[in-house]
């Protein structure tokens, strides 16, 4: 057991939450998370709003435990995602690639945990103004869209800029991450790369084969120069986006490759012309789990570290 101000707030068992990763955190995945006592996420990523309402429908069929959507802000069919998600409200609403800010206030008289994913302390302080219930604070440690900041420096930052719950991502893995977030202030975690690889998640089998094989330097960050920087592994497509953006390429023709390359690498399995946004952590996966298994290894070895480190101190 380790129990969390986390658990409470959003009616799960332990502090951990999987990441709303588009093409990848389908209702499959979300349910069996929640069904394990963590807080399972549907990625809306660019879906139109009918793909997230059966997503919601079978998700339900799945579990009675509370879950979450994923709001990515850049998406074109935002209007609908965010009407639907009104008219069904779930329990927790998280956002990532922009600012939600003008969402809160519905979301929250809908009965909805708004918590947005932020990488900057100034956004942070912003969203806390607003009223949202919780933030996560994502290093750049994390796979996809990324800000500028490593866990190890943002988290700590974050937690003394506001005074609402900070849950921890990038860079987590196991019962160790899970600690040391702790101990950096965060109430609990998120995980998306750790979860890719569980068993109930859908992604295309070669992707997980992919992150099983990867070592520690085998992701890159494309993007930079157009202002959109992506973690991903890297492969072909991340080789083509180097040399681009070397050869001072404009952001609108280095943006088209990314056109449809989520998906391509998701949902076809093509791990070297697709985009296999994952984590640093990629290369501490080492097989596909079920996700129960998953979240209670984590639990415990946190515990286990909990002692222990209580042990080492000498008075
Ligand atoms: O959102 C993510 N990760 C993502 S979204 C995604 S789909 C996508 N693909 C290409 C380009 C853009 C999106 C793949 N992975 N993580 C959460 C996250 N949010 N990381 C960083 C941010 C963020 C960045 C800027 C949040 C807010 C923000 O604010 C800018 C502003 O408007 O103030």
């Amino acid at each position: 057991m380790l129990r969390t101000s986390l658990c409470d707030l959003l009616g799960i068992e332990y502090p951990i939450i999987q990441g709303g990763m588009a093409w990848v955190s389908t209702a499959e995945l979300a349910a069996a998370v929640s069904e394990a006592g963590g807080l399972g996420i549907i990625g809306s990523g660019a879906a139109p709003s009918g793909w997230l309402k059966e997503q919601l429908r079978k998700t339900r069929q799945l579990t009675q435990k509370p879950f979450g959507v994923n709001v990515m802000l850049r998406s074109p069919f935002l209007d609908e995602i965010m009407s639907l998600l009104l008219a069904e409200p779930v329990a927790v609403v998280t956002t990532g690639a922009g600012n939600p800010g003008k969402y809160v206030a519905s979301l929250r008289e809908a009965g909805t945990k708004v918590i947005p994913v932020v990488s900057s302390v100034a956004l942070a302080k912003r969203l806390a103004r607003g009223g949202v219930d919780a933030l996560i604070a994502e290093g750049m440690e994390s796979g996809g869209h990324i800000g500028e900041l490593a866990t190890m420096a943002l988290l700590p930052q974050v937690v003394d800029a506001v005074d609402i719950p900070v849950i921890a991502a990038g860079g987590v893995f196991d019962g160790r991450g899970l600690v040391a977030a702790m101990a950096l202030g965060a109430v609990g975690v998120q995980m998306g790369t750790r979860f890719m690889c569980a068993e109930e998640c859908t992604v295309h089998r070669r992707v997980k084969e992919y992150v099983i094989k990867a070592r520690d330097r085998d992701t890159a960050v494309t993007g930079i120069s157009t202002g959109h920087p992506v973690r991903a592994l890297r492969n072909k497509l991340t080789r083509k986006y180097q040399e681009m953006e070397k050869e001072n390429l404009s952001p609108e023709e280095i943006e088209k490759l990314g056109v449809g390359s989520l998906r391509r690498a998701m949902v076809d399995g093509d791990v070297e012309n697709g985009t296999v946004m994952a984590g640093q952590v990629s290369a501490m996966v080492k097989k596909v789990q079920p996700v129960k298994d998953i979240i209670r290894d984590i639990i415990n070895e946190a515990g286990l570290i909990l002692g222990r480190l209580n042990r080492q101190v000498i008075n």
